[in-house]
C-alpha cells in the first residue's frame, strides 16, 4: 500500500542515463554454436528433423527455439549460409 509520504523524496527524471550495451551477435541457424553457418548446422538439424531439439556440440538443433526441429530451422541456415556473424546495429 502506498501513501503520499512514499513519494515525499521522489523526483521526476527529465533525462534517462545512457546505457552502453555489449556487442550482440545474432546468428540465425548456428546449430553447432561455432559462429559459422555452414553444412554442419544443416546436418545437425537434419539429424534431429521432426524432433524437439538435440545438442549439436555446444549448440542446439532447434535454432529458432520454437520447440520443433523443422523446415523453419533449415530456412534459417539457408538464409544465413556461409555467414560468420551477424552484428546487431541499433
Ligand atoms: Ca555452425
Ligand atoms: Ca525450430
Amino acid at each position: 500500500m502506498t501513501s503520499a509520504d512514499d513519494w515525499a523524496n521522489s523526483e521526476t527524471l527529465t533525462t534517462r542515463p545512457e546505457t552502453d550495451l555489449a556487442n550482440l551477435v545474432l546468428l540465425g541457424g548456428d546449430a553447432t554454436d561455432d559462429d559459422e553457418i555452414e553444412l554442419g548446422d544443416a546436418t545437425c538439424i537434419g539429424g534431429d528433423y521432426n524432433g524437439t531439439g538435440a545438442a549439436c556440440g555446444t549448440g542446439w538443433s532447434d535454432v529458432n527455439g520454437d520447440g520443433a526441429v523443422d523446415i523453419l530451422d533449415l530456412v534459417m541456415v539457408g538464409t544465413n549460409y556461409d555467414l560468420e556473424y551477424s552484428p546487431w546495429i541499433p
